[in-house]
């Protein structure tokens, strides 16, 4: 990092890519360092797919369909067209600009680049300045236990369109990678100012980072306040199949399940006016709250929820000292 005072942003998903966005027009590129989920990640028709980085990477540069969330703009689809014509796998739609980007990212990790040197070379490409940080530079693929079996994320999410009942999520890889040495760096660097946890499904986007050995100590120990955007809005999923999982997981379709997720290193919530009956019971397990319309439709939306988001990190700071205690508090409570 560059001496200078920075966020770090913990992100997956097209909900989390919303929130980033507002941050990048808040914060100037050096104050701004993302984390991004790679368990989506895949390997189809011999490309190395990185969906959660792109999706980051096409809305902080401005290419992302925004009517998807997801390739890039102004698409064409010729290859899906000429692959299909030869019998080829078109279940999952690659736009031909899109295209160069797994074709480029294949070539650079085949030439031995990680993970996060090819992102940081893509990134730059489209103009992206900000630090952006793969989970880890290892294989973790989440795994969704289903009433049809074992299904690889991207064939439960786009091939079975989330249809099939969730009975488990698990994370193949998690035990033996290693969690970005730069993100760990950047958890207990002295310019550190705080750690925002951007609305994404808590199963698909943060529970992969926080399958990695070490990395709920790290957040635990973190000397600076740790907030989470709750991507859940009056009981159902702002964006993709959360409300769904939850429901086949039995688990409440509440804010405040998120916040008691997150517990154990959380020391802020932000959630949605909806819920504001919740904002108690948070409170009470020692987690700040902060109560604001978190749907986010327009551009001004996700810069005043960026800015939101930094005013009660930066409250949470004058009370720095006790934030140790409140999270013992909350981890003595929640037994974890
Ligand atoms: N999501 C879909 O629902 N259908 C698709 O055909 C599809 C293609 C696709 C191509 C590249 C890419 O980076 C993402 C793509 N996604 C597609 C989204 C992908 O499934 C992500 O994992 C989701 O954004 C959830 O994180």
């Amino acid at each position: 990092m560059t001496g200078q005072a920075f966020y770090l942003a913990i992100t997956g998903g097209i909900g989390g890519a919303k929130l980033a966005l507002g941050l990048s027009r808040v914060l100037a590129a050096e104050e701004l360092v993302f984390v991004v989920n790679t368990g989506d990640d895949f390997e189809h028709l011999g490309f190395h797919i990185s969906p959660d980085i792109d999706t980051l990477v096409y809305t902080l540069s401005g290419e992302c369909n925004l009517d998807t969330g997801w390739g890039r703009r102004d698409e064409s689809w010729r290859f899906m067209a000429a692959l299909s014509s030869l019998g080829g796998e078109t279940w999952f739609q690659l736009g031909d600009n899109d295209l160069a980007m797994h074709v480029q990212r294949t070539k650079l990790l085949n030439e031995g680049l990680s993970l996060s040197e090819t992102t940081t070379r893509l990134a730059r490409s489209l103009g992206v300045k900000n630090c952006i940080l793969p989970m880890t530079n290892d294989t973790v693929r989440t795994v969704i236990e289903t009433e049809d079996g074992r299904l690889s994320f991207q064939h439960y999410f786009v091939r079975d369109r989330c249809a099939p009942a969730v009975r488990a999520i698990e994370y193949d890889g998690a035990t033996t990678a290693r969690a970005n040495p730069d993100m760990v760096a950047a958890l207990v660097d002295k310019n550190l100012a705080g750690v925002i946890l951007c609305p994404s499904n808590p199963f698909l986007s943060i529970d992969p980072l926080l399958s990695l050995a070490g990395v709920r100590d790290y957040l635990k120990s973190c000397q600076v306040p740790i907030i989470a955007v709750s991507p859940i809005v009056d009981g159902a999923a702002v964006k993709g199949p959360l409300a769904k999982m939850m429901r086949e997981l039995s688990i409440p379709r509440e804010a405040c399940w998120v916040a008691d997720h997150y517990s154990e290193f959380l020391d802020g919530f932000v959630l949605d006016c909806k819920d504001h009956e919740m904002e108690a019971g948070i409170s009470a397990r020692g987690i700040d709250t902060m109560v604001t319309n978190i749907v986010m439709q327009t551009m001004n939306d996700r810069v005043r929820l960026a800015r939101e988001c930094i005013d009660l990190i930066t409250r949470l700071r004058k009370r720095l000292p006790s934030l140790s205690n409140n999270r013992s508090r909350a981890k003595a409570r929640t037994g974890t």
